[in-house]
């Protein structure tokens, strides 16, 4: 910008802001295992499938327990485009197993990221107190796909191993409010607790684009799943004159196509125990109508719970019904609501619709964007198990491959009490904005499991309130007050 704008100037009223922890962090490692405010999990991470990988989610200080692994599985990224052969021949699977090994270039990218090893003074991708871990690569033909007992892999070009250089971040972060309340009357005491996160996070740069993965452990019992996505929009150079139909033209000249981030989420869930069911909720208006004695004010509505019992992908609701998925155990039930100990899955900020024709080369190969949600047995077959959804290798096909998760819900198997994978389709539609050009502002995607009748009550009762003394009022008429605690 500098070097194109000779009025370009970089902004200079930002003060310092720095995120202390004098006591050190309050979570632990020992080896791949994470310890943080009763959660205990395994971190991973398969760079050679490209992935990071298996969150072992264990709440321990409960007789039940979550297992859970977590893991982003692919993306397609498509083009709006359809006029030339080069243009609507662009898409790609990001994240599937040709891209790392064969080729987007991950290790360089990781290996040139900017973070450096803890104790730090100065991190620019995270401002916080962290600790960055550095995977010792073996040369593993066949991952057992288990990242909480192997090492990741990934294997060069010439078949040698790797050591990939502080590629996970993990850092605590304030996160605002966790609960308050204050009495509704005069003179009511009021009280306030602030809720903390774990951040367990990877960044790859894959073409044009990065990719920053971020799972977040929170204090209720709640994950996250955060996708940030910046870098530099695909564009060609448009001739003089052209009216894109299929872009946007973010600078003269300069088309930034329409195209989508789709990825397929392998959730592959243990809560309180193998067997597991998928429950799927629409929440709609009464059927009853305003005046009927069931409904005489006109605003009822309910939740219908439906088991799921064959394997298959499900589809967004209707207009006027919204729909949502729980796991569950149906051989545990909380004490007091009777219902069935789950985690519920909430994919509605990170929902999208694939916008391709799905008779299309699109919907052919990548029949996992077509629905939200697929849900199958996890089995293992000879060749492994049931692991990434548009399947293990991307070759050069129109047709999806036939281990990919179209195929293997064809059998529909009972998926009622069984050891079950759930495969959630969310992402991102990109209308280019000139804002966006030439470096893109971050963009956010965000899906989050959240307990349900699996704890007691609020599993954050016991988080303390905290009074900072480091919290100042900012702005005060006498400087001998600026150092004063605000409470
Ligand atoms: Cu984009």
């Amino acid at each position: 910008m500098a070097a194109a704008d000779k009025d370009f100037k970089q902004r200079d009223d930002l003060k310092p802001l720095h995120i202390l922890q004098p006591e050190g962090v309050s979570f632990r490692l020992d080896g791949q295992q994470l310890e943080w405010q009763n959660w205990k999990m395994h971190i991973g991470m398969s760079v050679s499938f490209s992935r990071v990988d298996a969150y072992c989610l264990q709440r321990f200080t409960t007789a039940k327990a979550l297992r859970c692994q977590l893991s982003p599985t692919m993306t397609t990224v498509r083009c709006g485009r359809c006029f030339t052969a080069f243009r609507y021949r662009r898409w790609w699977f990001h994240m599937g197993r040709q891209s790392t090994l064969t080729g987007e270039n991950l290790l360089s990218t990781l290996e040139s990221m900017e973070w450096v090893s803890w104790p730090v003074n100065c991190l620019l991708d995270v401002i916080a107190w962290a600790r960055f871990i550095t995977w010792y690569s073996f040369f593993i033909f066949h991952q057992t796909f288990c990242s909480s007992s192997c090492s990741p892999a990934f294997v060069k070009h010439d078949g040698t191993a790797e050591v990939i250089q502080n590629c996970i971040c993990i850092h605590e972060e304030d996160a605002g409010v966790l609960w308050k309340h204050t009495d509704f009357c005069p003179g009511g005491r009021g009280q306030t607790v602030r809720r903390r996160r774990l951040v367990v996070s990877m960044v790859c740069t894959l073409a044009n684009y990065e990719y920053i993965f971020n799972y977040m452990f929170y204090q209720d019992g709640t994950i996250e799943l955060e996708i940030r996505m910046t870098g530099i929009l695909q564009v060609y150079v448009a001739p003089d004159g052209e009216q894109p139909l299929y872009g946007t033209l973010v600078a003269p000249n300069i088309n930034a196509q329409f195209h989508q981030h789709i990825f397929s989420i392998r959730v592959d869930p243990m809560i309180d125990g193998l067997n597991n069911s998928l429950v799927e909720t629409d929440i709609m208006a009464s059927p009853f109508p305003t005046g009927s004695t069931e409904n005489f004010a006109g605003n009822a509505f309910i939740a219908k719970d439906t088991v799921l019992t064959r394997e298959s992908g499900r589809d967004l609701p209707p207009p006027g019904v919204e729909r949502r998925w729980r796991i569950v155990n149906r051989g545990k039930q909380h004490y007091s609501t009777g219902s069935d100990v789950g985690y519920a899955i909430n994919i509605k900020s990170g929902g999208v619709e694939l916008m391709t024709a799905h008779d299309g080369w699109v919907g052919r190969r990548a029949t996992f964007a077509k629905k939200p949600v697929w849900v199958c047995r996890d089995v293992e077959g000879v060749k492994g198990g049931r692991m990434w959804a548009a399947g293990n290798y991307v070759p050069q096909t129109k047709q999806a491959p036939e281990d990919s998760i179209g195929e293997w819900v064809k059998g529909e198997e009972s998926i009622e009490d069984e050891d079950l994978l759930v495969f959630l389709t969310i992402g991102a539609t990109h209308i280019p904005r000139p804002e966006d050009w030439p470096v893109m502002p971050v963009e956010h995607i965000n899906i989050n499991f959240k307990p349900v009748s699996f704890f007691a009550c609020n599993p954050s009762m016991d988080v303390p309130g905290v009074h900072d003394p480091k919290s100042v009022l900012a702005f005060t008429p006498d400087p001998s007050n600026r150092n004063q605690p605000c409470h």
